[in-house]
């Protein structure tokens, strides 16, 4: 049974080359297989939206940032837990670039997130403290996007946030769980992500289910 796109959009989370092996500064195990499959699920939608993580070099999420303070430390920022990354996606760096092999034709759109130092932003529709809103969740609407099927990286962080708000703002949401691969800084993270996203109400498929 062929699936039903209309009213769909695909949206591709963060594929850039920070997350992706190879050099990667934050770089996602085996996140360069997801690239494959979302070129394949690209051509059976007819609305395609990319986010893109995009820090200035002073942002709050960069450990080097905070003194005395390494890679995998929490701290609070601004009120909020925040877990520090390595930099990672500095606006104009080459890490910040989608992957050379994702084809970008036939976007609609990228909304970038992570502009504001003071607050991270995992999430494509809100910052981490939900005070910022990307535009995007108002785009889909405008649209008339009723369904979103989330791909990209990484499933733990980004793919989760965007997923959970997507659900959140009323839009039926697939997860494509084979167009996804977690950070995984704990080995269970990606597992336990899968399961708050479906519990949460957002439906996990395979690419299979689309590309059949
Ligand atoms: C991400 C950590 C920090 C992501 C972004 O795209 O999942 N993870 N910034
Ligand atoms: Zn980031």
């Amino acid at each position: 049974m062929a699936m039903n796109l209309k009213n769909s959009a695909l949206l591709i989370v963060d594929v850039q080359n920070d997350f992706l092996p190879g050099g990667g500064a934050l770089a996602v195990t085996r996140g360069d297989e997801v690239i494959p499959v979302i070129n394949a699920l690209q051509e059976k939608f007819n609305f395609i939206v990319a986010t893109q993580d995009f820090h200035p070099e002073d942002h709050g999420s960069f450990a080097v940032n905070h003194e005395g303070k390494k890679v995998g430390d929490t701290i609070e920022l601004n009120g909020l837990s925040q877990f520090l990354w390595p930099v990672h996606c500095v606006q104009g760096s080459e890490g910040a670039e989608f992957h050379e092999e994702l084809n970008p034709l036939r976007w609609t759109a990228i909304f970038q997130k992570g502009t504001n130092p003071e607050v991270d932003s995992y999430s494509g529709f809100f910052d981490n403290a939900r005070r910022e809103d990307t535009g995007l969740g108002d785009f889909l609407q405008n649209e008339g996007i009723m369904n979103v099927f989330v791909t990209g990286l990484a499933q733990d962080y980004c793919v989760k946030f965007t997923a959970l708000d997507s659900v959140s703002l009323g839009f039926k949401t697939y997860l494509i769980m084979d167009a996804t691969k977690a950070v995984n800084v704990h080995a269970v993270d990606g597992d336990k992500a899968l399961e708050e996203m479906k519990k949460a109400g957002v439906i996990l498929i395979e690419s299979t289910v689309i590309l059949a």
